[in-house]
């Protein structure tokens, strides 16, 4: 493999950090240091100006890399198994005329694609556009599906409209009252802290709910420490506060909601001292907060992944919703529910059709309308496209099963990020066809039969939609490297090979969005009235925005939610136990998530220098308790094993975790990759896995 050469004469200096959703702007600027080029934050964009954290600032060292991918590559199992460059020309023949003959023989759905959520709009929107029409095949779905899709379905549920956030970041310093619950955005979004402190300064009282401490508890008044799985007896026994106190929001209630009645009896039994027998939070602590909350003029809920991933991930996140709809809190200043966005393009990546049951605009594949009107954009017969097809997990079960033959990756790493690893690693390699496209050989492409160069965020133009549904145009910066590709040219000269390269004739990547605004006309998602003109000159533009006199939507629900009555549903929720309950075998709990210096399965931050060397492997978090229990002397490392697996880890005994549980980070892969613990059991609604808890051992090593 040729190391990456980068010919960096530029043909602009400003982008966008590749890492969270944030999406904060960069400036390139020439430097005496080699690459000859440093990052610095934007002075302009509108949404983290001036700031960027170390991610941001290191984004270039990967794109840079030498051990970029800069040729295709392909090799044979069985003798030859090392790889060898081929020409592009080789590698679109061969890969068709392979997937030609699997479709012939087991059918069009024994080819899947297995998308992400840092790719722009456009290529999200043409992995589905490809996988329906070139592949005619139903399977496809995306790392999404590992990360909001619980969120998702409970703000379609409880709204009608999955925006993760209903209101611009500006409206945070308003908000007299935030919850934050299992959200780390001192870690995860860390430019979102100033809004957070400003609010602060304005007043604002700041709750976190999280089984550590936090660095985002640092800055809350009160740090609720809960045991995972309890989010929603906690939330039950405020919902009870507010309600037997009379400080909810009647006439909000009576106006913009239904459900009021069924969700009043659900909560009825959680008085805040059951809610203390259960969770240990002491009823104090439930009552002042439901209080503080209930009585504040402004306020913002905001959750994340520690809930979500959870088997009752969509009921644990919709009883947060209950919080704000029950107080009124939303559609108006400094009041909104958030559920904090993970990837990059986390928010366009669910948007426009990567999603098993989804078309662009985020219609419903089984939707007559919706088939109808997306069929008439692409040139095809509604008749001709696929019905719904799995999610993530389930699709990587099929090609374990055997029913799914060939394997289109683009922008994931699912052997690292997905749960229950092992199996994943068995079926990968029952594979007929396995393709990758990324920067760089991942743990995911080591079972590949191809892996192809594709592109860089500083070298694809494209659109972007940021945790607050802003979408916004991010252009060229540097030309690709040896022979890469555009993912957007791959996907489309993939189809061509396939024989449906009329369906994708684009003169350039903007043609390719022209096509998606048509694509989301009408559907929840409109981005029919945005153009590159308009973003370029506006510096990004709230979806809805169904016009080009639209000014488009920064603040959701004003007068109305998205169901046909335009009233939001409370949905009483029953608490659940999580799939797998800690007992005399597996007596702790096991949460994984992240760190502050690397970004999920790691392909880009272990290959940044300065942020490797500050976490170059994962550290396990057990309460001095725990390590008395199991007598750990100094040094020692842990063993944790759960149904699964068993892994040896470094230690760090912490009074900030919750004593039973233990919290190790996911960003690495092979002997280090905490998924071989994890537990595969799925939410029913968003069959999302549970990442967040399963019951394991913890010994000495
Ligand atoms: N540095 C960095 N930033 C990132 C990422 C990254 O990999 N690294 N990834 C990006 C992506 S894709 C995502 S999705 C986001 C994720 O952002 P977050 O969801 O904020 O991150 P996590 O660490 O997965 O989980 C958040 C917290 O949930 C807590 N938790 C665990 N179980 C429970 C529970 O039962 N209840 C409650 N209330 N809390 C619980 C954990 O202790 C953890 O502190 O971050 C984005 N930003
Ligand atoms: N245990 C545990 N597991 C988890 C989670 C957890 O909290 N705990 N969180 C889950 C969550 S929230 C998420 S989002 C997933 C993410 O999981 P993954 O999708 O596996 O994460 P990434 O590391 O972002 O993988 C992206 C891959 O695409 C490549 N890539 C990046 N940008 C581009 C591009 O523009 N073009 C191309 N062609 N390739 C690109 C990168 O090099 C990388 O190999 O992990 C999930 N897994
Ligand atoms: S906050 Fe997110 S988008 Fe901003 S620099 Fe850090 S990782 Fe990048
Ligand atoms: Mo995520």
């Amino acid at each position: 493999m040729k190391a990456a050469l980068t010919t960096l004469p530029m043909e602009q200096t400003s982008s966008h950090c590749c890492f969270c959703s944030m999406q904060c702007g960069l400036t390139l600027i020439p430097s005496d240091k080699s690459p000859g080029l440093t990052i610095k934050p934007s002075p302009d964009f509108p949404v983290a100006t001036g700031r960027l954290c170390q991610k941001g600032l290191n984004a270039m060292d990967h794109v840079i890399h030498p051990e970029r991918i800069t040729e295709p590559l392909h090799r044979t199992f069985g003798e030859l198994r090392s790889w060898h460059e081929v020409t592009w020309t080789y590698a679109f023949k061969d890969i068709a005329d392979r997937i030609k003959r699997l479709q012939a023989k087991h059918g069009n759905d024994a080819v899947a694609v297995y998308g992400g959520g840092s790719l722009t709009n456009e290529v999200c929107y043409l992995l589905g556009k490809f996988t329906r029409v070139a592949l005619r095949s139903k399977y496809i779905d995306y790392n999404g599906r590992y990360c909001m899709s619980s969120a998702a379905a409970a703000s379609n549920q409880a709204f009608g409209l999955d925006r993760g956030m209903t209101m611009p970041l500006s409206e945070i310093p308003y908000a007299k009252f935030i919850i934050l619950a299992g959200t780390n955005i001192a870690e995860c979004q860390p430019t979102m802290m100033p809004y957070l402190l400003d609010a602060k300064k304005n007043g604002a009282v700041i709750v976190t709910i999280d089984p550590r401490n936090t660095m985002t508890s640092k800055v809350a008044d009160i740090h609720v420490r809960l045991q995972p799985g309890f989010d929603s007896v906690f939330i039950n026994g405020l919902l009870h506060v507010m309600i037997e106190e009379k400080l909810v929001a009647d006439a909000f209630i009576r106006e913009r909601t239904v459900g009021f009645d069924q969700l009043k009896e659900e909560v009825r039994p959680f008085t805040p001292a059951r809610v203390e027998e259960l969770t240990g939070i002491l009823e104090g602590v439930v009552r002042t907060i439901a209080r503080g909350f209930a009585k504040a003029e402004t306020g913002i809920v905001l959750t994340a992944r520690g809930l979500e991933q959870q088997v009752n991930g969509v009921e644990n996140t919709l009883n947060y919703i209950n919080l704000a709809l029950l107080t009124g809190k939303i559609g108006r200043r400094g009041c909104g529910y958030g559920a904090v966005t993970g990837q990059a393009n986390g928010q366009g990546g669910r948007e426009h059709g990567q999603k098993a049951d989804q078309l662009p605009g985020y219609r419903l594949i089984e939707d007559p309308a919706a088939r109808e009107h997306v069929a008439r954009v692409w040139g095809i017969d509604p008749d001709d496209l696929p019905g719904k097809g799995v999610s993530a997990y389930e699709l990587l079960q099929k090609v374990d099963e055997g029913e799914i033959k060939a394997l289109i990756v683009l922008g994931s790493n699912p052997i690292v990020s997905s749960p229950n690893s092992r199996m994943v690693e068995r079926a990968l390699q029952k594979l007929e066809l396995l393709v990758v496209v990324d920067m760089f050989e991942t743990e995911t492409a080591k079972f590949a039969h191809y892996l192809l160069p594709g592109s860089s965020f500083l070298e694809a133009e494209g659109t972007m939609t940021n945790l607050e549904g802003r979408v916004f145009h991010r252009g060229k910066a540097l030309e690709l490297p040896g022979n890469a590709k555009l993912d957007y040219q791959i996907i489309c000269e993939l189809a061509n090979g396939l024989g449906y390269g009329a369906y994708f004739q684009y003169a350039g990547i903007e043609d390719v969005f022209k096509e998606l605004a048509l694509a989301t006309a009408g559907g929840k998602a409109d981005y029919s009235g945005i153009t590159y003109d308009r973003l370029k000159a506006e510096k990004g533009i709230f979806w809805p925005c169904p016009s080009s006199e639209h000014p488009g939507t920064p603040q959701l629900f004003k007068e109305s939610f998205y169901h046909a009555d335009g009233k939001a549903r409370l949905f009483g929720i029953k608490p659940k136990m999580p799939a797998e309950p800690i007992d005399t075998d597996y007596p702790y709990v096991l949460t994984t998530g992240r760190l502050s210096n690397h970004y999920l399965s790691g392909a880009q931050t272990r290959r940044t220098e300065g942020l490797n060397k500050k976490a170059p492997v994962p550290v396990a978090e057990i309460h001095p308790w725990l390590a008395g229990r199991i007598g750990l002397g100094v040094d020692q490392k842990i063993r944790i094993t759960s149904r699964r697996d068993s892994l040896v880890f470094q230690v760090k005994v912490t009074e900030g975790i919750q004593p039973r549980t233990v919290f190790v980070p996911f960003h690495w892969g092979e002997e280090l990759s905490v998924n071989k613990l994890t537990n595969d059991a799925l939410d029913p609604t968003s069959r999302m896995p549970e990442f967040k808890i399963c019951a394991v051992k913890v010994e000495r090593a």
